[in-house]
């Protein structure tokens, strides 16, 4: 069963103003699915073949470039897509709340670790929010399409929290100013879905 490009939960333009239509019809529709094409392509055929993705990158050879790069493609827009919405923004509530204001001292320490993940990863790249087992948040960044569960890439817990910060996730609307990229980001951030994850992996 070859893995298929998942549908944006919601219309092209749903983000504007803060993402732009015309950058989630090509990110969506030519990149991810490029990542989603290229990861069959590699597994198909190999003892890969068939295990979940969350399974592929968790026990993954690092050297294996092109499940590396094409299966960390899949999973991180996969997830990209769902913690944002048009009904995002603000703030968490409840555990997540807490556990972020156990790491981070609030919400505004938080947010300004996020941003500056986000913004110091040098190149192409990804800011995660992640959960430990046993509930522990971590803000952390990873090169290129890496992921937190692949192992040994210096970014642990599960992902439950994730920026793209490659350039064709905003030069269209936001040029060099990735900044101003991450400051729209939190506007759309879906803080349900995040809570969802953080239950589901603490
Ligand atoms: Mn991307």
């Amino acid at each position: 069963m070859a893995f298929e490009l998942p549908a944006l939960p919601y219309a092209h333009d749903a983000l504007e103003p803060h993402i732009d239509t015309k950058t989630m019809e090509i990110h969506h529709g030519k990149h991810h699915n490029g990542y989603t094409n290229k990861l069959n392509a590699a597994i198909e055929g190999t003892d890969l073949a068939g295990k979940s993705i969350d399974d592929i990158l968790k026990g993954l050879d690092l050297k294996n470039t092109a499940v590396r790069n094409n299966g960390g493609g899949f999973y991180n827009h996969s997830l990209f897509w769902t913690v944002m919405s048009p009904d995002g923004g603000g703030e968490p509530t409840g555990e997540l709340a807490e556990a972020i204001n156990a790491a981070y001292g609030s919400f505004a320490d938080f947010k300004a670790k996020f941003a500056s993940a986000a913004g110091t990863r040098f190149g192409s790249g990804w800011a995660w929010l992640c959960v430990h087992s046993g509930g522990k948040v971590e803000v952390c960044s990873s090169a290129n399409q890496d992921n937190p569960l692949m192992p040994g890439i210096g970014c642990g817990g599960h992902p439950i929290l994730g920026l793209d910060v490659w350039e064709h996730a905003y030069y269209l609307n936001y040029q060099n100013r990735r900044p101003d990229y991450v400051a729209s980001f939190f506007e759309v951030i879906n803080w349900n879905k995040v809570a969802e994850l953080f239950a589901a992996n603490k």
